[in-house]
């Protein structure tokens, strides 16, 4: 199997609970996608304000079926795949992907977190999920890009919900292994594992700061019927417990982006919508700044 990431990369990842890959893709083959972001901002009206801690809204929007769209094929690309099961050792399928935007100015915050916290929630016995952020703008320390802290995987999953708690963990974590801003050129990925702590800050700038977020389970992982905690009514963005068992992940060729083999950038992929009652944690798209 051929992948891109090499013996020094695993390692890397194996020690700090993540590994920047720069130029992972081509900036060029990124654009399509960009360039429809910027004529529908709205992402077909399916990117949501996720709130922060302060309930300041930052825009998202989320998948788990892989259309043939650009959002549908970059989970199923080959270096996608080959990178993400070298560093699980083992066959994956497609958890869920993500747009996160930091738009000029936005004051949101992602809070820190661990992913695996909720995905617990959602039935998976193991933290055997690993995480790929694809820049498709510049990601830089002023329009808040991704924070980590590494070594941080190895800590396990931390108890999020005993606040006080939680935050004194993360400081101390913060202050023996220290923070990383990993600042990334449109193309560059960071591979993270699901334990690895990670937020980040405000956009104090006047430059757009869009992710791509692909999150990929184990096969043997699958959510345990029966187990979820919090999640079990889909309470994040309507995704069942159906869409997340294991499916066959159609591998695509790494060349699709570059030969343009994508019907759109994202219009075949069907959305997850937050739950019906946005309650506090979620803001209509038409009301995003
Ligand atoms: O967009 C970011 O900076 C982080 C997003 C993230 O961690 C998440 O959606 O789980
Ligand atoms: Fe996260």
């Amino acid at each position: 199997m051929s992948t891109l990431l090499n013996k020094s990369d695993i390692e890397a990842y194996e020690r700090d609970g993540y590994v920047r890959i720069r130029g992972f893709f081509d900036a060029s083959e990124l654009e399509p996608l960009l360039a429809a972001y910027r004529e529908d901002p709205s992402v077909r009206g399916s990117l949501y304000g996720m709130m922060d801690r302060d309930g300041a809204p930052h825009p998202i929007c989320i998948w788990t079926e892989l259309a043939d769209d650009i959002i549908g094929l970059v989970p199923r690309m080959e270096r996608m795949v080959n990178a993400t099961e070298a560093l699980l050792t083992e066959p994956c399928y497609h958890w869920h992907s993500k747009i996160t935007v930091k738009p000029p100015g936005c004051v949101a915050l992602i809070d820190w977190h661990q992913d695996f916290a909720s995905w617990y929630d959602d039935g998976v016995p193991f933290p055997k999920l690993v995480t790929v952020g694809i820049a498709v703008e510049p990601a830089t320390r002023e329009n808040g890009c991704l924070q980590l802290v590494p070594g941080s995987h190895l800590i396990g999953k931390m108890d999020y919900l005993d606040t006080d708690n939680f935050e004194r963990r993360l400081e101390n974590a913060q202050k023996t292994l220290g923070l990383v801003h990993c600042e990334m050129n449109a193309g560059d990925a960071v591979f993270f594992h699901c334990n690895t702590l990670h937020g980040s800050a405000s956009n104090n700038s006047d430059t757009s700061r869009l992710m791509l977020f692909v999150s990929y389970n184990a096969v043997s992982n699958e959510p345990i019927p029966d187990a979820q905690g919090a999640n079990e009514d889909g309470q994040f963005m309507n995704i069942s417990a159906e869409d997340r068992l294991s499916k066959p992940l159609e591998r695509v060729s790494d060349d699709v982006l570059r030969r343009k083999q994508f019907k759109s950038a994202f219009n075949h992929t069907a959305f997850k919508k937050p739950v019906t009652d946005l309650g506090d944690t979620f803001q209509q798209a038409v009301e995003l700044p």
